[in-house]
């Protein structure tokens, strides 16, 4: 295992899912990991749960709350911007501006926000690591995913333009795409509550990914010596070829 004693890496989205279970990991890494994200509930059970994991409340949206986990931290490691989501299915003719809107909030101007705040603590220490959780989404479009895909293709957009930018300085740039990955919320949360539908979304497929199984990419990815750079790691289950190219059970 990489030496990686007394760094702080921030995760937000830390309160479930790949968040949480990128919290962990890099706890068992030797991290202490801030946990951030809205529900502060949440983020006690998981610091209750877990040595070396310190909760902070944060909502990527507001930029009060943003500047309020920047002025709290000295130096910054690690990096995972990971809150974020998908709002609704429906195809571009009837899709509702207030989902776009929210999506571009928490997947692109989230990593924005944060990013920015954060880069002096990035880049006070001996070197710094950026990670995006983006998704295939940001790689390839499907029927009904144009406000997700647009909102993780321009997420995908700012990961290789701050890789431009940062270059000459010690910080690595990271994007974690995964594919279809099984967590409590996503499909739930995409499909605004109906269980039915989310429960479809995963309906005879062989082992979605776990939230688990996308910690441990991010985690390969920043225990690597400091002078390797992960750009970009496209992780989907041996199910799902594409997004909409999935082998299921009795089909
Ligand atoms: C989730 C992957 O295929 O539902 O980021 O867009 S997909």
């Amino acid at each position: 295992m990489a030496e990686v004693s007394h760094r702080t890496a921030v995760v937000t989205g830390a309160s479930g899912g790949i968040g949480a279970a990128t919290a962990r990991r890099l706890a068992a890494e030797g991290f202490t990991v801030v946990a951030a994200a809205r529900r502060r509930d949440r983020l006690s059970e998981l610091a209750a749960s877990v040595r070396g994991i310190r909760p902070v409340v944060l909502d990527v949206t507001s930029q009060e709350s943003v500047d309020a986990l920047a002025a709290s931290l000295a130096d910054v490691d690690v990096l995972v911007n990971n809150a974020g989501g998908a709002l609704g299915v429906e195809p571009v003719e009837r899709a509702d501006p207030a989902d776009w809107q929210a999506m571009f909030e928490t997947n692109v101007l989230g990593v924005l926000r944060v990013t920015k705040a954060l880069l002096p603590a990035l880049e006070r220490g001996s070197g710094g690591h950026i990670v995006v959780t983006g998704s295939i989404a940001g790689h390839l479009v499907y029927e009904g995913g144009a406000g997700y895909t647009a909102a993780k293709h321009a997420a995908t957009a700012v990961v290789e333009t701050l890789r431009l930018e940062l270059n000459g300085r010690p910080i690595r740039v990271t994007e974690v795409a995964p594919g279809m990955v099984r967590t409590e919320e996503f499909s739930l949360v995409r499909y605004r509550g109906d269980a039915e539908a989310a429960e479809r979304v995963y309906a005879g497929v062989d082992q979605p990914l776990t939230a688990e199984d996308v910690a441990d990419c991010i985690a390969f990815a920043v225990t690597r010596p400091a002078h390797v750079n992960i750009d970009l790691l496209v992780v989907k289950p041996l199910a799902q070829a594409a997004p909409h190219k999935v082998a299921r059970r009795g089909s």
